[in-house]
């Protein structure tokens, strides 16, 4: 696909010259000699003619040895990090031994050294920096892999055939391989298949991290059996291992039969994890065993196709998680995360299409839209076609993809033959980029009820002009008495205009895009009664929500750099829904949790005003303070309330009574200044209540929480990850660059290490808007500083961290400007990453 050198070369690759390999390579054999500064890679490839071409293979920063021709030595016509193999006969096979040096691997891809242990990571393009290979998806190949060494715990993919020795049947691309090797320990279980096949299990961790791997094993468990009985998938070898890394640029990887896990979605202990963690792991966990079926059995012709794989798969792990919790505060908690990740980055410079067409560096689309819009596609051809079509096309695609490498098509039409559709409209979700507005009016007239619907894509990079999309909007009608008098309907929206009409006695109150049909920003405006109306009794529970959030949302924006009251009906419904001891803790945490700071930011650049960093936090404080007076004589009986009993369980519902405790301490510490708080920390036996009161206390600005915190977990990196996050994110923005810079000099910041990195910088620009942007463009500096740093170590790592820029353009002029300089200073930086420079090159524009 690439035509050539990529290290050095910054050339887009385009979805539209596709074309197979002329040679492909059915099996792959393995020899490691692993040695931390010279690792010997024996390869083996047999090698089938499909095609006429020259072979060109992919290898990156590898010392070559020696390359042999059906055993016969060859001169090797290597360019770059191209081999290129001329006149190669119909079926061959060839050898290459080359030399690595994991540990001055810093890049974290290919073979790596991390914590003492031996680790790869070869998604999307890594295998070639361990050997001479076809690095792309579409070719398959099944695994024989020795690993000699003297550690004790050797790893590959597949089933062990002695130690150190492992076999992987199935064939798969590159980018499934793994290996580690190192010191492990593991807590080992057992898992029975529907098809009888007894599944030997282990979580492996350092030694020391042994007691903390019982949820991931026990999350893994029930994922395997609900893969079964949801999608009627069992799992296909003798053994399934996940590993944990601390050091690790994503969230985990889903090599066959060898999950490879960043080691905070894994280890966990109620004194050191927080119910977030918890629902990560689960979350996690259950994604990378998804991928065994889709990914990994059926993988992606190219990396154009990368949302095949994850778009399912994060819908995958979105439905089990519904069904390990509550579905409501589940699909809330999804779209929370949906609005603020993707939907800024589909209203930006760096917005793709969930298929993008052209890509620099494939790492820099591993994004909002390739994994959570590309998860909301799936949710809406699933509303489109219903439960039982979308079963039989997933049932059709299985059958008749299993071992091969596909692409959406493949996959869309699955759904058309087994559901009788057409759905050449429905593709526009994958080649549009950008989110629709849906502008909704409606009006009642003489027994007429009338909807006006109007869709707008709005222009993205290189797409000015769009075509309307297909949107099923989910909706249903209330009396203004609050019951509901027409049940959920979907209809599916094909045109830029529609109107719907009912005959109906009275005005209804319209509850529209329940469940967040589709990933489209709805502007409906209505009636405060109204909305209160939906907040108090709709029967769509996200509706609810929305209902909630929408008026939050209206008197924040109201109030941004005005000193207006806010209203005694909005802050009547708030305290009606905190006290509903009716409802469902976690949904009252996330009714009475705010919209966020970035969240209104982009709201009020949507509206064409600049927003400013420091009146949106103005205006979110004195909203929870207003908040905090009107429930004042509440909240001790309601925390009381939350009380859990017996030991922490990380359980939904008891991480809800958590959750809305700890939303309502954050207001109590607007009134008492921190002695509920200090108290609560004291009391405190699990982290999760600990990070509460801490964060309250760091916002109370208490001078010693800190040192007694860091003195209490100075060994734990897991918690001291928490630790640096939480005194960035809950620093007064003012002084949030100089603490950042303060904890980057700490003795344990360690910039080699992904997560620290992300706890602070990520925490400076994600969690404390108004620091970042401080006027004076010291954030700013301090940012961009790091960020060519770093890429001299971990482009990947810089390139991601720089989408913090992604929204300049929302800001007034001045700080454009501060921005534009920093931008400019990296993008004329000699030596910058192909990772990086791209992704400055896009932030630009
Ligand atoms: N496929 C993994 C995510 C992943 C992607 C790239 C990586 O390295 C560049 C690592 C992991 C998943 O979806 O979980
Ligand atoms: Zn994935």
């Amino acid at each position: 696909m690439r035509d050539a050198n990529p290290a050095q070369n910054n050339q887009a690759v385009h979805l539209k010259d596709y074309a197979p390999v002329p040679v492909t390579v059915t099996h792959v054999d393995l020899t490691f000699r692993l040695d931390p500064q010279a690792t010997r890679v024996l390869a083996r490839l047999t090698c089938e003619r499909r095609g006429p071409g020259d072979m060109v293979l992919d290898g990156e920063a590898l010392r070559t040895i020696r390359v042999a021709l059906d055993g016969a030595e060859i001169a090797p016509e290597i360019e770059g990090d191209r081999m290129i193999l001329r006149d190669a006969p119909d079926a061959f096979v060839l050898e290459t031994e080359v030399e690595i040096a994991p540990e001055r691997n810093t890049e974290l891809s290919g073979l790596y050294i991390s914590g003492g242990m031996y680790c790869t990571q070869c998604e999307a393009e890594g295998f070639r920096r361990i050997t001479w290979m076809l690095d792309r998806p579409d070719v398959m190949a099944t695994y024989d892999v020795r690993i000699e060494s003297d550690l004790p715990v050797l790893l590959s993919n597949g089933d062990e055939v002695a130690q150190g020795v492992w076999r992987d049947p199935w064939p798969k691309p590159t980018y499934l391989f793994a290996l580690v090797a190192g010191d492990l320990v593991a807590e080992a279980d057992t898992f029975t298949t529907s098809e009888g096949r007894e599944v030997a299990l282990n979580v492996w961790v350092r030694p020391g991290d042994e007691g903390r791997t019982s949820y991931a094993m026990d999350a893994l468990k029930r994922s395997m059996a609900w893969d079964e009985r949801v999608y009627g998938r069992a799992y296909d070898l003798s053994v399934f291992n996940i590993v944990a890394v601390d050091d690790f640029n994503m969230g985990a990887m889903e090599n066959k039969g060898l999950n490879i896990f960043n080691s905070r979605y894994v280890l966990a202990s109620p004194e050191t994890a927080t119910d977030a963690d918890y629902a990560n792991i689960e979350r996690i966990v259950a994604h990378e065993y998804f991928h065994n079926w889709t990914g990994n059995r059926i993988t992606c012709r190219d990396w154009f196709q990368l949302c095949l794989k994850e778009g399912l798969t994060v819908f995958r792990d979105q439905q089990f998680m519904q069904d390990m919790r509550s579905q409501a505060v589940q699909r809330i908690g999804d779209v929370m995360t949906l609005r603020a990740r993707q939907f800024r980055e589909d209203a930006g410079p760096l917005a793709h299409p969930v298929r993008p067409e052209s890509f620099v560096e494939i790492n820099n689309f591993y994004t909002a839209t390739v994994y959570e819009k590309g998860a909301e596609v799936i949710g809406m051809l699933r509303r489109i076609v219903g439960a039982e079509g979308y079963d039989r096309a997933v049932a059709l695609y299985f059958a008749r993809h299993d071992g091969e490498a596909c692409t959406v098509e493949d996959w869309l039409a699955c759904f058309e033959e087994a559901c009788d559709v057409d759905l050449a409209q429905f593709k526009l979700w994958y080649s549009q980029a950008g989110t629709p507005h849906v502008e909704v009016r409606d009006s009642f007239n003489d027994g007429l009820y009338r909807i006006d619907m109007k869709q707008v894509v709005p222009p993205t990079p290189g797409q000015p002009d769009k075509a309307p999309m297909a949107i099923p909007l989910a909706f249903g009608l209330l009396d203004t008495a609050g019951n509901e008098i027409r049940e959920t309907e979907v209809h599916v929206m094909t045109q830029a205009e529609e109107h719907l009409t009912f005959e109906m006695a009275e005005r209804p109150v319209l509850s529209m895009l329940r469940g967040f049909s589709g990933p489209v920003m709805l502007d409906h405006p209505m009636e405060d009664v109204d909305r209160l109306r939906l907040l108090a009794q709709d029967t769509d529970p996200f509706c609810r929500w929305e209902a909630g959030r929408r008026l939050a949302k209206e008197r924040l924006i109201a109030a941004i750099g005005e000193d207006v009251a806010l209203d005694a009906d909005w802050l009547d419904a708030v305290a009606a829904l905190a006290t509903d001891a009716t409802a469902d803790p976690a949904f009252r945490a996330l009714a009475l949790a705010l919209p966020s700071e970035d969240d209104l930011a982009g709201s009020l650049h949507e509206a064409g005003v600049v927003p400013d960093p420091d009146a949106i936090y103005a205006a979110r404080r004195h909203a929870q303070m207003a908040m905090a007076e009107r429930l004042s004589s509440a909240i001790p009986a309601l925390r009381d309330a939350c009380a859990t009993a017996g030991q922490y369980d990380p359980r939904a519902e008891d991480a809800g009574k958590r959750a809305l405790s700890a939303t309502l301490l954050r207001l109590q510490t607007f009134l008492d200044g921190g002695a509920a708080a200090r108290a609560a920390y004291d009391a405190a036996d699990n982290m999760t209540d600990r990070m509460a009161a801490f964060a309250c206390l760091l916002e109370a600005g208490d001078e010693s929480v800190a040192a007694r915190f860091e003195s209490d977990w100075r060994h734990d990196r897991l918690v001291m990850d928490k630790w640096f996050a939480a005194q960035v994110s809950h620093a007064a923005p003012r002084d949030a660059v100089d603490v950042a810079k303060r904890l980057t000099a700490h003795s344990l910041f360690d910039p080699a290490n992904p997560n620290r990195v992300r706890s602070v910088l990520g925490a400076l620009t994600a969690a404390n808007p108004a620091g970042f942007h401080a006027p004076d463009g010291r954030g700013y500096r301090f940012y961009a500083d790091w960020l060519l740093r770093l890429d001299g170590m971990n482009p990947q790592l810089s390139a991601r961290l720089s989408t913090a820029f992604e929204t300049w353009r929302r800001y007034d002029a001045d700080r454009q400007a501060l921005i534009s300089a920093q931008l400019d200073r990296i993008a004329a930086t000699d030596g910058l990453s192909r990772d990086l420079s791209e992704m400055i090159g896009r932030i630009r524009g």
